[in-house]
Parts: structure tokens; sequence; C-alpha cells
């Protein structure tokens, strides 16, 4: 039988990677895997929490690049799956504490009411504390045939890139500064290295960890993590000023409500969508050894300048 897809391709050529099936593919093994990661137990309230946010939609990007990864340097989904998750766990766990009254104090997120607009702040901060706590848990106790040196490797190295040195560190320049309309370029760098940057980063690196790839290689999947980093939060500041709400699943129009420093006010739309697309393609370059087998993660990479929401 004859692919669907072959009867699209020119003749001799390969048909093109096709990006939308393989997320919704992927889409639907991290869905059943967070789904059962999570069962809900006694006390309810804070499990239901957890499981609100933690399944409450969204790209799955970051799963999805740390199973990419593990695949391309010869692993199987299998092995990357419990760190897959644990990733997801995180990125939810620092949505719902970003969207508290006390950060940026959200309505929506994900198309849904904020976590804490319907449980409470003392639920909601606490479901982000038992999320975070529990991806640790989960990669320790979950994986299966991934040696031991490797894991201590990922937690590691996720530690780091949640802690003061990553997530919370950018996260804390970003309150510092809000309302200071002379922000520079190199500031907002550190913000999005550390806030965005520093956990896909992890993501993309960890998969290749779990795999054993050697060093040379996390290095090279490093730079193309930390280039798709960037180029998604400019692509995200862009996306606050021209898409809506229904589009962002969040309150558009926000950083300017804020008065935050973004990439378009300090360099505008065009030249920020055009410095994203050059991220990209440095991106793209580092995965030039690895052939075929990049072509997922060639895909994600051209699909963080294209998509809407
Ligand atoms: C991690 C310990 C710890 C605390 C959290 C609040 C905080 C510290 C950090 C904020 C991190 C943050 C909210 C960064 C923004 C990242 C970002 C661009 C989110 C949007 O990601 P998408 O578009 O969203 O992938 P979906 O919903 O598709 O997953």
């Amino acid at each position: 039988m004859v692919a669907t897809d072959d009867l699209h391709a020119p003749k001799g050529e390969a048909p093109a990677f096709d990006l939308s099936a393989y997320l919704s593919e992927r889409q639907g093994f991290v869905e059943a895997a967070l789904d059962s990661s999570l069962p809900v137990t006694y006390p309810t309230q804070i499990y239901e929490a957890m499981r609100y946010s933690l399944l409450a939609g969204g790209k799955r990007l970051r799963p999805i690049l740390c199973l990419a990864t593990c695949e391309l340097a010869g692993g199987t989904v299998e092995m990357a799956m419990p760190t897959a998750c644990a990733l997801e766990m995180i990125h939810t766990m620092s949505l719902i504490h970003d969207d508290l009254p006390a950060m940026d104090n959200d309505d929506y997120r994900r198309g849904k009411l904020t976590n804490h607009k319907v449980y409470g702040e003392d639920i909601a901060i606490l479901a982000g504390d038992g999320l975070l706590a529990y991806a640790f848990e989960f990669i320790a106790s979950q994986s299966d045939n991934v040696p031991a040196p490797r894991l201590l490797q990922v937690i590691s190295r996720l530690g780091k890139a949640v802690g003061a040195a990553g997530l919370v560190g950018g996260q804390v320049v970003d309150l510092e500064s809000e309302g200071k309309p002379d922000i520079q370029e190199e500031t907002l760098n550190f913000i999005h290295t550390h806030k965005t940057g520093a956990l896909l980063e992890a993501c993309v690196v960890c998969g290749a960890i779990l795999a054993g790839a050697e060093s040379e290689d996390l290095q090279r999947l490093s730079r193309y993590a930390q280039n798709i980093g960037l180029a998604f939060q400019i692509v995200d500041d862009i996306l606050d000023i021209t898409a809506t709400q229904e589009e962002l699943g969040k309150t558009a129009g926000k950083d300017l409500q804020a008065q935050k420093a973004t990439y378009p006010s300090l360099w505008g739309i065009e030249e920020s969508a055009s410095r994203a697309k050059q991220l990209v393609k440095a991106a793209k370059d580092e995965l030039a050894p690895f052939g075929k087998k990049a072509e997922p993660l060639i895909a994600i990479a051209d699909f963080i300048t294209t998509r809407t929401h």
C-alpha cells in the first residue's frame, strides 16, 4: 500500500515531514501519561487543583521536545516519558505561580480560569509546590531502563534550570523590571534566557542525556535550545500585541498594560520578527550533523515563528 503522503511528494523526493500529525500523536501520548501520572487521593482538594492545571491543555511543547531529543540520541519514548511529564508539571507550576495576584495577576490561562480563581490563592500556591516536588519524585521513581547516573544528571540539571539560577532568577529580574521604561537589551535577555529559555534547554538536553548522548551532541542541542528559547519569547511578546484573547487562551495586551519592557518595545514588531527568524535559522544550523533524525526538531523550530498562540 502507498502512504498518502507519498502520493503528494514530487517524484524522487522524500515526503515532507508532517509536523501537525507528529505533534498531535505526541500530544496524545503526553496527555495520556499525564492523566495517569496523578491520581486523586486524600486530601482530594489539592490533587484536584494540581490536576486542574496539569490537564488544562497547552501545546505540550516541553515534553514533546524531551521525547524528540531522546529519540534523536537513540533512546525511546518510554525511557523519556517520566521526565517529559515532570517537565510539564514544572512548567504548569510556574504558570500557576506566575498567574497569582502577587505576580502577573491573571484570570485566564489556557482558555480556563486560573488556578487561584477556582481554588483560592492558598491552594494555588500549594498546588504549584505539590507539582514541583512531585516532578522530581516522578523522574526518580518512574523512569525505566535508564541507568541511575543519567537520572542523577537529569535531576541535577533540572533543579538548576528551575531554581534561582534559572526560572526563579528570571522571574525575579522580570518583577524588578516592571514599570521601568528604560530596561536594556541585556536585562531583557537575562530575563528570558532564564525565565523561558532555561526550562526549554533542560527539556532538550535532558531527553538526550536519558539516551546517553555524548557531550559534543549535548552542547549542540543546548545551543539549538538556547536559540529557539529566545525566538519563542520574542514571538510570545509579539503575540501579546497582535493576537486575541481567544487565540492566546489568556488576557492579551498584558505587557503594554503593565508597562513591561518587551522585544517589540525595544526593536519594533518587524525587527523582532526578523530577529526571531535569524535565531531559528541558527538553531536549525546546529542540527545539521544529525541529518534526517533531526526532522522533528527542525520542524518544531520553524513552528516557533509561525505559531499563532
Ligand atoms: C519554577 C520554582 C519555580 C517557580 C516559578 C513564576 C515563576 C517562578 C516563573 C515564571 C515562569 C514563566 C511563567 C515563564 C513564561 C514561560 C512561557 C513563555 C509560557 C508560555 O508557554 P507556552 O506557550 O504555553 O508553551 P502552553 O500553555 O502551550 O504550555
